[in-house]
């Protein structure tokens, strides 16, 4: 039987020759411990990638509504239409919530929230129409796969009538939540009334063909288990293959309190750094390995930049749906901050905008340049 030390010889060897790992390399992997050979393979991959860059963007979060018909088991944000935190945005609002993004040099408003029981696609379209009409050069991320089941439901639309309506009102790019856990086994456990796999699937398939770029996420460390986690990115190895248009992958540390799991821990920084690592490993495929600073916390985040990943996401502001599940980050992070952190951990701060197009920022106005193309790019690293 082979031993753990020449089990990760026999990895590295694949990692240092571009081959790609199987479902078992990622379960030895996972079982190892040795978190710094793990981590040292994945700073490879993401160097071959992405040079020395480190990006981040100045973004804002809006959550038009936090009233939800679904009731998953990890989600300290939903409510229910009679609950007394239960509030739905309208036009006012979301137009000066886009102004105050644009007026702060925001380049990307992320919107995702509930599924509200009443309210009418039109609705969702609509919140897409007013944030352009506000503030017409800020690129749109909204919706995940999930919310675009629901749009199919309410509206009686096919997928591609649903994204193609969006995109009319101004959708720029789709966010990766709603992806959790893949694996039935995992799935009809924490969230079985939502958009199936193959749902989620589907929306980020029809998106990529249409011509829209999507992220994807990983909910890890609360019932699932390694075998489910390694399945998972897989199933997104396989859609890139096909489609190529995602752009970054996000792990999302589960945060337990004030959900239905709360009796769970937090997952450990070990467990955080390995799971970014092994993420950046398996996607060979994918450009950007995302810490978001917001769930890891900004310590971690900055270390994982060196298991992996190459992108802090935004300076976001309004963020609700991990502060209200415990998370004890603050709501933003000032240009200045973001910078310095990545400078420290040795790589060179790149304002990048949704598409990964550098951005010059000129006092109050930004202009978006170059795409930041990977491979010049991982030769101007060096
Ligand atoms: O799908 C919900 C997760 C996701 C909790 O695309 C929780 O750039 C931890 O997908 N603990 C939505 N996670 C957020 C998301 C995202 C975030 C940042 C960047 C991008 C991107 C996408 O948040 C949900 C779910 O997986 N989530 N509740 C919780 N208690």
């Amino acid at each position: 039987m082979a031993t753990e030390v020449s089990r990760l010889a026999a990895i590295r060897e694949k990692v240092e020759g571009g081959q790609r790992l199987s479902f078992e390399d990622g379960l030895a992997l996972d079982a190892s411990n040795d978190l710094f050979a793990i981590g040292s393979m994945a700073n490879l991959v993401r160097e071959r990638y992405n040079g020395n860059y480190g990006y981040y963007n100045v973004n804002t979060h809006i959550n038009p509504t936090n009233v939800c018909v679904y009731k998953c088991d990890f989600c300290a944000f939903r409510a229910d239409l009679d609950d007394p935190r239960a509030y739905t945005m309208g036009e006012d609002q979301i137009k000066e919530r886009a102004r105050q993004a644009h007026d702060r040099g925001a380049t990307e408003l992320h919107i995702v929230g509930g599924l509200h029981h009443k309210m009418p696609f039109s609705y969702y379209v609509d919140v897409v129409r007013w944030v352009k009409q506000a503030a017409p050069e800020i690129h749109v991320k909204a919706y995940t796969g999930v919310e675009i089941e629901w749009f199919k439901k309410i509206a009686k639309l096919s997928t591609r009538e649903v994204l193609s309506a969006l995109m009319e009102a101004g959708l720029g790019s789709i966010p990766g939540g709603g992806a959790e856990i893949f694996h039935p086994e995992v799935r009809e456990e924490i969230c079985g009334a939502k958009a199936s796999t193959a749902e989620w699937f589907d929306a980020h398939r029809t998106a990529h063909q249409l011509g829209l770029h999507s992220n994807a996420t990983m909910l890890y460390g609360h019932i699932e288990k390694a075998k489910h986690r390694i399945d998972h990115l897989i199933r997104l190895r396989e859609l890139q293959d096909e489609t190529g248009g995602f752009q970054t992958f996000i792990p999302l540390a589960f945060h337990p309190d004030n959900s239905r799991m709360d009796e769970i821990p937090k997952p450990s920084g070990v467990m955080d750094l390995k799971t970014m690592a092994i993420s950046r490993l398996m996607l060979d495929n994918f450009p950007h390995i995302k810490a978001y600073w917001i769930m890891l916390g900004i310590k971690t985040a900055q270390v994982a930049l060196s298991f992996g990943a190459d992108d802090l996401d935004g300076t976001v502001v309004h963020e609700t749906i991990y502060h209200e599940a415990g998370a004890e980050t603050p709501q933003e992070i000032t240009v200045t901050e973001i910078r310095r952190l990545i400078t420290e951990a040795g790589r060179i701060p790149v304002e990048r905008d949704t598409l990964y197009h550098r951005v010059e920022r000129d006092g109050q106005l930004w202009h978006s340049r170059e795409h930041i193309d990977v491979p010049a790019l991982a030769l101007a690293g060096r």
